[in-house]
């Protein structure tokens, strides 16, 4: 178990053969041991409102940490598999979705590959992504900015309602 990874986990529609956005959310994290994904700790659940603002349903969303064997590229292609098992099916960019697996943070390095940016480009914007995150890390030091996590909370916009379930 070499790297330490961060991960988000979120959602807004009820995928087919479940009963609600969270059954799903908790398939795909009981899916992760198959892909050696362990020591899995995750946040709270928090429902959040859309980024960017939508008439889209609210969002479920959590963060949590694990350790994996594989180089990110391979973690990328056992994310997608395990939203591809839960009922992803891709369209367009930002639409309603029944699970989005987001590699956040690897060993807390700036990775940039080809379809594969982390830390994730757009976490330090998102309150779902950092109120979770810093249930679970309250240390945690944004890679590139290197911006402490209480400070990116306190800068970010008003409009983003997020409230532990
Ligand atoms: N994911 C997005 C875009 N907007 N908003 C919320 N509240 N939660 C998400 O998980 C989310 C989002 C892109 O993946
Ligand atoms: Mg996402
Ligand atoms: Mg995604």
């Amino acid at each position: 178990m070499l790297n330490k990874i961060l991960i988000g986990i979120g959602a807004n529609l009820i995928p087919k053969g479940f009963s609600t956005i969270q059954d799903g959310l908790l398939a795909a994290m009981n899916m992760l041991y198959e892909y050696e994904i362990e020591n899995v700790q995750c946040s709270s659940w928090y429902k959040t409102t859309p980024v960017p603002r939508s008439s889209q349903p609210l969002f479920i969303n959590a963060v949590f940490s694990a350790t994996c064997d594989a180089e990110p590229r391979q973690l990328l292609s056992y994310l997608n598999e395990i939203e591809a098992r839960i009922g992803r099916v891709r369209t367009e960019k930002n639409e309603a979705r029944v699970i989005d697996l987001d590699i956040l943070d690897f060993n807390s390095m700036n990775i940039e590959l080809e379809n594969l940016i982390i830390p994730h480009p757009r976490m330090h914007q998102r309150a779902f992504v950092l109120v979770p995150l810093h249930e679970i890390r309250k240390d945690y030091i944004h890679p590139s900015t290197k911006e402490p996590i209480l400070s990116l909370i306190k800068k970010l916009p008003v409009d983003q309602d997020i409230s532990r379930i």
